[in-house]
């Protein structure tokens, strides 16, 4: 685009000055770009506040991504960024966008139909995925449609004014403060004397556009912002967690014998605090779900299908055991894994009073948004325990631990057997339905292998010579512990102590007093024995597709 002179003009010296620049200019328009997005944002939040604010577009891009990722890419994501995953996806999506938005400036200022095009196409992407998620219904394209029209309109009036700043002079006449025609100008006009012919179309100072852009800007964050806080406060179920109240077991788990931790100082404690709990799952938004509100049905394969309420639940005998839960995606020696005090309706026992078929393999959970969770149920009712968990460690399960309720069955890692914010349980076959993670390529039965993990001391620790205290911990979910073993530098496996037994559904934590640790670097290594006699495997495979295996191993240096 040339540069149009406007010496004649009296504006003031600046941007606006011939030749201020193509930087200036392309500024200009990146931020009629940014400030579309932004309207666009705000408006998405605002419409998805009253909707559903799953559905707001960033929102609704973030969970399609969570879905649509291939595996390694999510693997990659749990291993490299723990649980700030989600945060760090977020982030790359205001990133991408904020890149577009300026992209579909710099294009408006050009043609003007080109900006708005690439919002509707936005628009498209956010209404595909809101409408893409399990649990979607059509009121949940409306935040994406409406914020790719606010902001397509944004854009365009904006890129129109940018258009009239850096365009050539308006075919309705000079610019404004040119001396109408045929007379010599005296001298800059006086800034009170009205210079032209009002009929003439003025040329906008940039100012109007930085201050229309900032202005854009920032309601659009007033309206986004009070948009999530009113959503936030009207999903809001902390008031109602706290008023549960949670009936005493009918059966109370006994006591944890006293000696099932060995008091090391840097062990992780047996129980897990529900506040250290790892938190597993694709849920960008938290499904907040009032028990006032909660429905379980159990259906499928059954004789007599169930319907059950929140207080029917809780009215049942519940029940209270300790069981350690842990995630197919641990790595060896990774953090996914706890231990805590569940309390619940019995699980086996609903499934009897629905009746279950001959003929039904698969249980499958259903949470409220949308995830699948199948069981096998030949496991489900073998006679090991099984829950409607509505509490760990005595407290309501919090919010993203799936109040109110979620599965529990132990031996099962958390993808195939602990659905978070339970709605619906189907009795069906495994061809009938492909759980979330097996169309994903995992594993169908996904039963916990045997794991063990040194965390004393910690990887690359400085210990003095003599004698160094080892400990940590091992689990063979349901079939139980029977040995963990240790050794330095490749030598002889030893037995390690191992804490009081709490029962095959924990973990069983595990000391060693390694003895003449001679100055100089070593490594040491674990490994589990299950209760069966079966060894832990030593072929270090990853997560992928049915739990890593491999013995954790630990360098520290002696000194
Ligand atoms: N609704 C729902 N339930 C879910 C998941 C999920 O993504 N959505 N993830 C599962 C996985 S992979 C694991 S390991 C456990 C983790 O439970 P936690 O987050 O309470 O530790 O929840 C399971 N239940
Ligand atoms: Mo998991």
């Amino acid at each position: 685009m040339e540069d149009v002179s406007d010496e004649t003009t009296t504006r003031p010296p600046g941007p606006d000055r011939p030749g201020a620049g193509r930087l200036v200019r392309l500024l200009s328009a990146v931020l009629c770009g940014l400030a579309g997005a932004a309207a666009a944002v705000g408006a998405g939040e605002a419409v998805a506040a009253v909707t559903r604010p799953a559905a707001a577009p960033v929102v609704a891009v973030g969970s399609a991504a969570i879905d649509l990722a291939p595996t390694a890419v999510k693997e990659y994501a749990v291993r490299t960024f723990g649980t700030a995953d989600k945060p760090v996806l977020l982030a790359g999506i205001y990133l991408t966008m904020l890149l577009l938005a300026a992209g579909a400036g710099l294009l408006a200022v050009r043609r003007r139909a080109h900006g708005p095009a690439l919002f509707g196409l936005f628009g498209a992407v956010g209404v595909w995925a809101a409408l893409a998620r399990p649990d979607s219904t059509l009121p949940d394209a409306f935040p994406s449609a409406v914020a790719a029209l606010v902001g397509a309109v944004a854009l365009d009036r904006l890129a129109g004014l940018l258009r009239r700043v850096d365009g050539p002079p308006s075919v309705d006449g000079p610019p404004r403060g040119a001396p109408p025609a045929g007379r010599e100008p005296a001298g800059p006009l006086p800034a009170d004397v009205p210079a032209v012919d009002p009929s003439v179309r003025s040329r906008p100072a940039r100012r109007t556009v930085l201050v229309a852009g900032g202005a854009t800007v920032t309601g659009a964050a007033l309206v986004g912002v009070g948009g999530r806080v009113l959503a936030d406060r009207r999903a809001d179920v902390g008031a109602a967690r706290a008023a549960v109240r949670l009936p005493a077991p009918a059966r109370p788990a006994p006591p944890l014998p006293r000696g099932s931790a060995p008091g090391v100082p840097g062990l992780a404690p047996f129980v897990t605090a529900n506040a250290d709990f790892y938190r597993v799952d694709t849920a960008l938004t938290l499904p907040r779900i009032d028990p006032r509100d909660w429905t379980l049905r159990v259906h499928g394969l059954v004789d007599r299908p169930l319907l059950l309420g929140f207080d029917e639940l809780l009215a049942l005998p519940l029940e209270e055991f300790d069981h350690t839960l842990s995630c197919v995606s641990n790595e060896v020696g990774g953090p996914y894994v706890g231990t805590t005090r569940w309390l619940g309706a019995s699980l086996p026992a609903l499934l009897r009073r629905a009746g279950v078929r001959s003929g039904a393999e698969q249980l499958v959970g259903r949470s409220k948004d949308g995830m699948t969770i199948g069981t096998p149920v030949e496991s489900v009712l073998d006679g090991r325990r099984g829950l409607l968990a509505v509490a760990m460690n005595g407290e309501a399960l919090p919010v993203e631990h799936g109040f109110p309720c979620r599965t529990v069955v132990p031996g099962f890692y958390g993808y195939t057997s602990a659905t978070k914010w339970l709605v619906d349980l189907e009795l069906t076959t495994f061809a009938a339905h492909d759980p979330y993670w097996v169309q994903r390529g995992w594993d169908r039965t996904g039963a916990v292998r045997t794991a063990s993990r040194i965390d004393v001391p910690l990887p690359f620790a400085r210990v003095p010579a003599g004698e160094v205290t080892l400990a940590g911990t091992a689990w063979a979910t349901h079939r139980g512990v029977g040995a963990v073993e240790v050794r330095v530098d490749g030598g002889p496996w030893q037995q390690a102590r191992l804490a009081e037994d709490a029962g095959p559904d924990v973990w069983r934590q595990w000391s060693h007093r390694w003895t003449g640790a001679t100055p100089g670097t070593h490594r040491i290594e674990v490994r589990a024995v299950d209760a069966a006699g079966a060894v832990q495997e030593e072929t270090r495979r990853p997560p992928y597709p049915s739990g890593s295996t491999g013995w954790h191993s630990t360098v520290v240096t002696v000194t």
